[in-house]
């Protein structure tokens, strides 16, 4: 973008007077990050009206990305980077004595979204972008984000989090592309005269307002603007009559107040449910009021468009474009199931079954009584297709309503042309095992889509000193091809690059250093190692496992004060559903140990655990680039991909890591000895749950070391956890462990005695890092996009 530093800093002045009618200099901190914004957002406008024009003329296929969850984390320097005017812009701001950086952290951070599934979406946005692809998201826009968490004598107080009590410079309110969704009323059928076709008459609903709020996704140098579009529940215009009493203006405005704040949990409310056929219906609606403005037949729609549905919380959709080709546009039952099926594609994010969404059928019914009975006749149309082929038994286990409940799995995959896992091992456990069943029917759309990370973001933007050395080590061509990082091996014996890459880490951890003292009061020290372990809060992640390593460390300077152990940080950041009382419990008990731990004066701050308040996406781009370790040890079968894995080998850290989700690709590509593995494999788990011989219990009791660790947290060592260390033991050693902690807690500590040993060696341990950041290439978001693009929605990127 053709800029320089004059000009912007007349520019900025400008607005800035224009906005608040008074100099720059006076303004806050969020005057001034409103201003460059609005700036910001008027440089782009002009690519963003192009881009979308230039879809519309040339009839592009375009994606829309349907996700109940969007974290695109603060926005403000990620466009400037992707625009091409960072360095120019904080070269300014310099100038006029304002100081990027604490501007930015002015913006507040969107949290749209609870973890990696809404993370994921986001760095997908950014990578359509980047890779030239006409895409489009398609979400909510929740008036309050994620609660924004607190520590309250150690335990997690959830707040509302108001993120638009600032202006939102980014989003465009778009009155005319507002659209009705509709809610209950009667349906019925009338003979037509003529041509003898059933028509639908569906009546007396509750009709709300879908108003888009649209958001730029500007591509990394390309002139690409592509758009997110998030929807917000409204009373319908003139209609003001029909909402007379405030209950019933409430009732509206609450489909999109907050969003819901579990993670790979579901929730089977009503309000929930409203929220997902709401922005689906307004999504697919806009699809098709554009698709009719380009003149083409039906049958071309699949040519067009390709609906992407992010998990099975927009499965409506395939319902919703099944209603509005019959009911609205006329097409047979036929016609309208090949195109939709040729549209949708779907992507699972999990096989935990608590996560899987199931809808009572009477709930649907009444809510959405067209859409149940479209579901109803999609399901008897399965169940007559498949009964002669595969037989009674196979058939019924696939369908869509069974015992009252509405399975939205499997409407998404029978309504679909693709079904993607999201890691190797996890696709393949799908067609394995947890989705075999339609497997059998439907082996063709199957596919893997191993999950990826912008680099942009999370290295460019995280982590600035990297980026500068790896720009001196070797070129930016990085940059644009994220495989390019590979040349760094090159340098794998090169001492004074390996001492580099040794000083930006430090810098990092002295930020981070610093950011623990100033915020939390805690001191550590920069030189330690940095243990992390940042994700949601959830039994089967193994947060508890870190903790039991951590008490065992502790026990150990309790006997011996010199043991010969090395110096670690233990940094924690995780949310727990608010409802999740288990996750909410080891919070509490990790947050307890914090206290005990960092104020043992005869641990000589051989450990310090810092559990991080309100984790989030700003609050990853601090910790990530300060992390030695990276910890992921869920049990094998169990993480879906994860993200975070990749985010911390792209900063150089070590991973820590179970044979789970995407460690196992990690693995391959990093290489044995620059990965700690350790743990039952995704086999042997299964294996043990088939044939139930697992006893924890007999652990305990055999395994000296582990049940002293175990009776630390119900003998009074730690303060305050009376019911907390009680109920944790007791699930660990009563209720026979379910994701088997003390079966791979010897390999745990054995693997983290070798990290110990390995940090140590300076060289060793800076080209393990080494080795990491040049093996993250492959897990570029560009290339799993790339893919999709490719294999899956047919749409080609633009030159
Ligand atoms: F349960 N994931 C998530 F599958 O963050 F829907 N939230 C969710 O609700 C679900 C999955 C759901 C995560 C997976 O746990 C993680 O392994 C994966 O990396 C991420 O989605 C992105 O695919």
């Amino acid at each position: 973008m053709a800029f320089d530093v004059q000009e912007f800093k007349k520019e900025y002045q400008k607005k800035f007077e224009e906005l608040f009618a008074y100099g720059y200099e006076a303004g806050s901190k969020t005057e001034q990050y409103i201003a460059l914004g609005d700036l910001v957002r008027g440089l782009y406008s002009e690519d963003w009206i192009q881009t979308i024009m230039e879809y519309n003329k040339k009839k592009e296929k375009q994606v829309y990305y349907f996700s109940m969850e969007f974290l695109p984390g603060r926005m403000l320097k990620s466009n400037l980077l992707n625009m091409g005017i960072l360095d120019c812009v904080k070269q300014g701001m310099e100038e006029l004595d304002l100081d990027l950086d604490e501007v930015a952290r002015a913006e507040v951070d969107p949290a749209l979204g609870n973890g990696g599934l809404g993370r994921l979406a986001s760095c997908f946005m950014d990578s359509i972008a980047s890779t030239g692809l006409a895409g489009n998201g398609n979400g909510i826009r929740y008036r309050y984000g994620l609660f924004k968490q607190k520590f309250i004598n150690g335990y997690q107080i959830e707040l509302p989090e108001n993120w638009l009590r600032n202006k939102n410079v980014w989003e465009v309110r778009k009155e005319n592309k507002a659209v009705i969704v509709r809610f209950g009323g009667d349906v019925s059928f009338t003979q037509e005269d003529g041509d003898g076709r059933l028509r639908v008459r569906h009546e007396n609903t509750r009709d709300i307002l879908a108003v888009p709020y649209d958001t730029a996704q500007v591509g990394y140098n390309n002139g690409v603007v592509n758009n997110l579009r998030l929807w917000s529940a409204e009373i319908p215009y003139g209609d003001e009559a029909r909402f007379s009493t405030e209950e019933q203006r409430e009732e509206v405005k609450r489909i999109t107040e907050v969003l819901y704040p579990d993670d790979s949990n579901y929730e089977g409310r009503l309000l929930r449910v409203q929220q997902e056929y709401f922005f689906s219906s307004a999504g697919v609606q806009s699809i098709i009021r554009y698709f009719k403005q380009l003149k083409l037949d039906w049958s071309l729609f699949p040519d067009k468009i390709a609906i992407h549905i992010n998990d099975t919380h927009p499965t409506l959709a395939i319902p919703e474009l099944m209603r509005i080709l019959l009911d609205e546009e006329g097409l047979t039952w036929d016609q309208a199931w090949e195109i939709t099926k040729k549209t949708v594609s779907y992507t699972n994010h999990t096989i935990l079954q608590e996560a899987m969404e199931r809808w009572p059928e009477t709930m649907i019914a009444d809510l959405l009584p067209r859409i149940y009975q479209i579901i109803q006749e999609i399901n008897l149309r399965h169940i007559d297709k498949k009964t002669p082929l595969y037989g009674e038994e196979l058939s019924q286990r696939t369908a869509i309503i069974a015992n009252g409940q509405i399975k939205m799995a499997n409407l998404a995959i029978i309504g679909s042309h693709s079904v993607n896992g999201v890691a190797r091992l996890h696709t393949d456990i799908l067609m394995a095992d947890t989705l075999n069943d339609f497997y059998v029917m439907y082996p063709q759309k199957f596919n893997n889509k191993t999950n990826g990370i912008t680099q942009r973001r999370w290295v460019q933007i995280a982590n600035e000193n990297l980026t500068a050395m790896l720009d001196e080590t070797i070129g930016t061509e990085w940059k644009s091809n994220p495989e390019e990082i590979k040349i760094l091996k090159a340098h794998r014996d090169n001492k004074n690059v390996l001492d580099k890459l040794e000083q930006v880490k430090l810098s990092n951890k002295k930020r981070f250093a610093a950011y623990a003292l100033q915020e939390m009061g805690i001191e550590i020290d920069p030189t330690a190692l940095f243990d992390v372990q940042i994700k949601r809060l959830h039994a089967y992640k193994r947060q508890l496992l870190n903790v039991l390593h951590i008490l065992d460390r502790y026990l150990q300077l309790k006997d011996n004060p010199n043991a010969d152990l090395q110096k670690r940080v233990f940094i924690f950041g995780a949310k727990a559903a608010p409802s999740y009382y288990y996750a909410k419990q080891i919070i509490k008990l990790i947050n307890s140990i914090a206290y005990l731990i960092n104020n043992d004066p005869s641990i000589n701050d051989k450990i310090k655990i810092v559990f991080v308040e309100n984790y989030g996406v700003s609050l990853a781009e601090l910790i990530i680039p300060a992390a030695d370790i990276s910890e992921q040890i869920s049990l094998a079968g169990k993480e879906a991909s994860g993200t975070s894995n990749m985010k911390l080998m792209s900063n150089g850290a070590i991973t820590m890591a179970t044979l789970d989700g995407a460690n196992v690709e990690i693995r391959d590509n990093v290489g044995e000895d620059n990965i700690f593995i350790f743990g039952l494999k995704s086999d042997e788990v299964q294996e043990y749950y088939r044939n139930g011989v697992y006893n924890s219990r007999d652990i305990y009791d055999k395994n000296p070391r582990l049940k002293r660790i175990l009776n630390l947290l119900i003998d009074g060592t730690i303060p305050g956890v009376e019911t907390e260390g009680r109920d944790i033991f007791d699930s660990l050693v009563m209720y026979n462990d379910e994701y088997f902690l003390l079966k791979d807690f010897d390999g745990y500590l054995q693997a983290q005695y070798e990290a110990d040993v390995a940090f140590s060696d300076r060289d060793r341990w800076n080209r393990m890092a080494l080795m990491n950041i040049a093996s993250s290439g492959p897990f570029s978001s560009d290339y799993t996009i790339l893919r999709y693009a490719d294999e899956i929605w047919k749409i080609k990127p633009q030159s």
